[in-house]
């Protein structure tokens, strides 16, 4: 079942103070392991059942036995083989928290002879043994950096396998087009038969709005592992810190009457309506003979460029400058959002007459409107709530599913029955596609791949 020939461990759980610890085996000797680091009632741990635990004390294997040194009192779990994580013979040993307990336990099994699992190599192996794919793998990474509920919820639709559900459907109708051409080819007196042509085609356009289908759904999924980075910018004095400070709910950046406080970008993390949101705090634009505030407008800039919203804030009591217009203008629409501040001074500016751009007038000084800031951010973010079975493709994911669009366009172009040489090549191309979302689910893979996947996670899941 399993193809691993040697054991690993690793602690499973956060470094830092804890009520408990957990260390990770797995592999063929992990039960024998198990037995020699862990002082238990009988039976010792590699004769009891699956899914069984024992409270016993985890001692070091080259201690003699008439003065075996106690290094913690622990919770030994046992999972075999295929009924596990892994899908090989799993133990957790469960000892106190803390980071010296719990790095004690692990050098115990490492003289045992395990040896140091990679990071993520737990998963590979649930993954190398076909217990999971590699979109379920990677959901799994998802599920650990989720920064909200909503991300949360959709790393678990992803490990329950709705994305590889999906996509298998995709595949399953491409591969019975490809069968269907190849047969069609194999007569050899006839051309190509109309009917078969079109039913190819027939699949082909529903092959092509499946992918259609979970492209769309990459804004959400980018979002959602990303965060979406929300950049506040505007003219020096404006009311951007102001804001910036509000919607944290602390005065994180310095807010004073002269204009060019802020230097640096200033970024923090906030979830919004389920999205995690990466707010950023802007230096004001304008020229400026100053080196430093140069600088920072260069960076506020460049922050600008990779927003996904952008929330521009304009003193609204007064008149607008040509510049400040030139600004407005260079937002782009669908995901801007300007905010005309200080209406408490007076609104010589209101959002009718910028009928282009959406845009609220506000006072942060008196009515602290943020809610109503933050209500328009989450339409612009297309918050429609998420339904419950929810897909959310990565980038990788994207790269691939636009590769298998391009080639499941052109077979489509090529398919014509009074050619053979095209059906042929249509054939070709929608193997090529097949290949392309074999590598989405890992039925085609290579060590790079799995390298460049597993290697992002932590050591010891
Ligand atoms: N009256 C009034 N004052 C405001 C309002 N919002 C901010 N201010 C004041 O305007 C001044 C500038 O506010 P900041 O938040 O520092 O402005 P900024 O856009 O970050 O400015 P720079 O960092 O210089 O680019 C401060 O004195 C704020 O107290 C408002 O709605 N009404
Ligand atoms: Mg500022």
């Amino acid at each position: 079942m399993s193809n691993s020939i040697d054991t690993i461990a690793a602690i499973s759980t956060a470094p830092g103070e804890g009520a408990i610890a957990v260390v990770r085996l797995s592999g063929p000797a992990s039960l024998e392991i198990a037995d020699r680091v862990f002082d238990c009632p009988a039976p010792p741990p590699s004769e009891r059942q699956r899914n069984s635990f024992v409270r016993g004390h985890v001692v070091h294997p080259d201690a003699g036995q008439e003065r075996k040194a106690n290094v913690d009192e622990a919770i030994l779990l046992i999972f075999r083989a295929p009924h596990s994580y892994t899908r090989e013979d799993v133990v957790e040993i469960q000892g106190h928290g803390g980071t010296s307990a719990a790095r004690r336990i692990l050098e115990c099994v490492l003289a045992a002879g395990a040896r140091p699992a990679d990071a993520g190599e737990f998963t590979k192996r649930a993954f190398l043994n076909g217990r999971i794919d590699l979109v379920q793998a990677e959901a799994v990474l998802d599920l650990i950096r989720a920064r909200s509920d909503r991300a949360a919820s959709a790393a678990v639709e992803q490990l329950d396998g709705a994305l590889t559900s999906s996509l298998l459907t995709i595949y399953d109708t491409l591969l019975a087009t490809q069968s269907l051409l190849e047969a069609t080819l194999d007569f050899d007196d006839a051309d190509p038969q109309p009917e078969a042509v079109a039913d190819a085609v027939r699949d082909l356009l529903k092959a092509r709005e499946g992918v259609d289908r979970l492209l769309e759904t990459w804004h959400d999924g980018h979002i959602l592992r990303e965060g979406a980075l929300v950049v506040i910018s505007g003219k020096p004095n404006a009311g951007k810190s102001t804001l910036f400070n509000r919607m944290l709910g602390k005065e994180r950046a310095i807010v004073t009457r002269h204009p060019g406080t802020t230097r640096d970008t200033i970024e923090e993390t906030l979830v919004l309506n389920g999205y995690p949101l990466r707010l950023v705090d802007t230096a004001g634009l304008r020229d400026s003979a100053c080196e430093i505030e140069r600088e920072g407008i260069t960076r506020a800039e460049q922050s600008l460029r990779k927003a996904d919203l952008s929330i521009y804030v304009v003193d609204g009591s007064q008149a607008l400058q040509e510049e400040t217009n030139r600004q407005i203008e260079g937002l782009d629409k669908d995901h801007s959002l300007v905010i005309l501040n200080k209406s408490d001074l007076g609104q010589i500016v209101t959002p009718t007459d910028l009928p282009n751009i959406r845009a609220i007038s506000l006072s942060m000084m008196e009515d602290i409107r943020v809610e109503q800031v933050t209500t328009l951010l989450a339409s612009l973010l297309g918050s429609e709530p998420v339904p419950e079975a929810c897909v959310a493709i990565s980038s990788r994911h994207r790269a691939l599913l636009l590769d298998s669009l391009k080639g499941i366009d052109e077979a489509g172009a090529l398919l014509d029955p009074g050619k053979p040489e095209s059906v042929v090549l249509a054939a070709n191309l929608i193997r090529a596609v097949l290949e392309k979302l074999g590598q989405l689910t890992g039925r085609v893979y290579h060590d790079e791949l799995l390298d460049s996947i597993f290697s992002r996670f932590c050591i010891g899941k």
